[in-house]
């Protein structure tokens, strides 16, 4: 692959001034109770950015107060729909303003790539703001008439307090798809952004308290999982929790649920997305494809979020030469097993190996580069062992396979082909860039291959065959299918697995549903007519 050395000094983005590093409770930023704090690292240089406070289970149990009382007693359970509306899109606005801002510090911190995130990511959370802000006013329930003599009523009611525990891949998306459905819903909340990316939701805190919304109902405690996240999925008063990371958490947090009040959770897990290929596909869109959707922005893993115009007028501006410009938008999650049918197996590796040449990684603020640092040491020696166990497990190594040759946590990316089911690559999730190709030879085959996996987060098809797709997109076990496209979605476009990838949805309307609960109210009529 090409390497940048970028010089964000030469970017044109000031990389700013780290303003918020304490914890936000009942619209106060505040110090932890124990005072201590943790460094965040810049993972371009492996330098220490700034340090943040560190939150534990006591700074958990005064958010959690905050919550409960702007819950039970504050305004904003109790506003009309249409006020929480006004609010939310003022919210939505202000992100907008600050995207540069939100996107240079998503970059710094996690090493997301500056331009996508200004022109995509930023952009698509303040949509996904604007989107449940018009479901605010449309939350209601059912007549039903249970008999003659009875009639019942459903309500709609907020949950009550949610706790919000997010991982680091996609701070701008997790944050709004998971506080922009509660918000709606006028539920109140905790929200703990992953320890290695808590600039921007301290931002968003900020933000959300000039938007005007009540103090208490947006709590932001940054710290780490074990401490600050546990004190979440156990909390006696917390209402429900929403998780998105990874399978081994998910089961840790559902256990504490169910040990300690039995709230409701739900888990947006791993994947280990499959990729078909069949031999009817354009060879060149395939490469592209499968080079989008398991090697950009740096992990395996890609929001699109929009196949909307911003998206793919930027996209087709990013990647003017890409052969894309014909094809839906698309990118990858986690669609790190590529399935290539036989009779363009050949064809398909060789433009692979060609292609990948020209990907560049670098800083995230250099707009050529489409690849920028693992988040963290953690991450990146964690990526680098699943590669040595892909070389010593004997698949074809087609490119990459080590760190860059620079300070910061640069992965090559790595291509394996030849891959057999049975390695340790094929099972794992990698989380990083690296691709793995199999070899296939009929459909049925395929679609076994596909769903041998114990996770169901997503899977791709790339045919022209209308059977094939129909058949394949039924027979696959996943939460979304993408057919000739990858990571193609929006705010409106549920997500979320089958099988060990979880259950609940993020996005849609069906997000909502999570932050409801439904009473039914039934009341005798006497002497009705009917
Ligand atoms: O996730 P973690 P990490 C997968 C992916 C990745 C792996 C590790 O395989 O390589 O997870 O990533 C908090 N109680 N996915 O370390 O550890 C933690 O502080 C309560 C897939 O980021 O699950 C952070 O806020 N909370 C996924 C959040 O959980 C705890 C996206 C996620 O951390 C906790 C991200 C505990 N005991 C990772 N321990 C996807 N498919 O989208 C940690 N946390």
């Amino acid at each position: 692959a090409a390497q940048s050395n970028g010089n964000p000094a030469e970017c044109f983005i000031k990389i700013p001034n780290i303003k918020f590093t304490k914890l936000f409770i009942n619209g106060q930023f505040v110090d932890s109770v124990s005072g201590k704090t943790f460094e965040t690292v810049d993972p371009r240089t492996e330098e220490v950015i700034t340090r943040i406070a560190e939150g534990g289970k006591e700074d958990v149990d005064l958010a959690v107060k905050a919550a409960r009382d702007a819950f039970d007693n504050g305004p904003w359970p109790r506003l009309p729909g249409c006020e929480r509306r006004r609010i939310m899109l003022k919210f939505a606005d202000l992100i907008e303003e600050n995207t540069e801002e939100l996107a240079a510090l998503d970059a710094i911190d996690g090493g997301k790539l500056f331009h996508f995130a200004k022109t995509r990511d930023i952009p698509s959370a303040a949509d996904t703001f604007r989107y449940y802000a018009g479901a605010a006013d449309k939350i209601h329930g059912e007549t039903l008439k249970m008999s003659r003599e009875l009639q019942a009523y459903t309500l709609r009611e907020p949950i009550g307090v949610v706790g919000h525990i997010t991982p680091w891949n996609f701070p701008a998306q997790m944050f709004s798809a998971k506080v922009g459905p509660s918000l709606a819903a006028g539920c109140t909340m905790v929200v703990k952004p992953a320890e290695q990316t808590c600039l921007s939701a301290l931002f968003y805190a900020h933000l959300s308290k000039l938007a005007g919304i009540p103090d208490g109902v947006i709590n932001v405690i940054t710290g780490y999982g074990h401490t600050a996240g546990a004190a979440i999925s156990s909390h006696m008063d917390i209402d429900k929790v929403s998780f998105t990371g990874s399978t081994a958490v998910g089961r840790l947090i559902m256990q504490a649920a169910a040990t300690s009040n039995l709230k409701p959770v739900s888990l947006e897990l791993g994947g280990k997305s499959p990729v078909l290929i069949f031999e009817d596909a354009d060879v060149d869109k395939a490469v592209d494809l499968a080079l989008l959707g398991t090697l950009f922005n740096k992990a395996s893993e890609f929001f699109s979020f929009g196949l909307n115009h911003v998206y793919k007028k930027y996209f087709l501006a990013f990647w003017p030469n890409s052969k894309l410009q014909n094809f839906d938008i698309l990118s990858g999650r986690t669609g790190s097993r590529v399935f290539v049918q036989e009779g363009i197996y050949e064809e398909f590796v060789k433009e692979l190996a060609e292609r990948v040449k020209s990907w560049v990684v670098g800083d995230p603020f250099d707009p050529d580069v489409r690849q920028g640092p693992q988040v963290d040491k953690k991450q990146y020696e964690r990526i680098l062992s699943y590669v040595e166990h892909g070389k010593r497990e004997g698949a074809t190594l087609l490119a990459g396979g080590k760190p860059c040759d620079r300070k910061g946590y640069y992965i090559e990316p790595t291509i394996f082909a030849d891959v057999r089911d049975d390695m340790i690559i094929a099972k794992e999730e990698i989380f990083g860039p690296v691709m793995s190709v199999f070899r296939f030879k009929t459909m049925d085959e395929a679609i076994k291959r596909a769903n041998a996996t114990e996770y169901g987060l997503a899977a791709g098809i790339v045919t022209n065959d209308l059977n094939i797709a129909n058949t394949v997109s039924r027979s696959i076990r996943a939460g979304i299918v993408w057919i000739n496209c990858y990571f193609a979605f929006d705010r409106d476009c549920p997500y979320g697995g089958y099988k060990l990838s979880g259950f609940g949805r993020d996005l849609g309307m069906d997000a909502l549903d999570k932050y409801l609960q439904v009473k039914a109210v039934a009341t005798p009529i006497y002497n009705s007519p009917w």
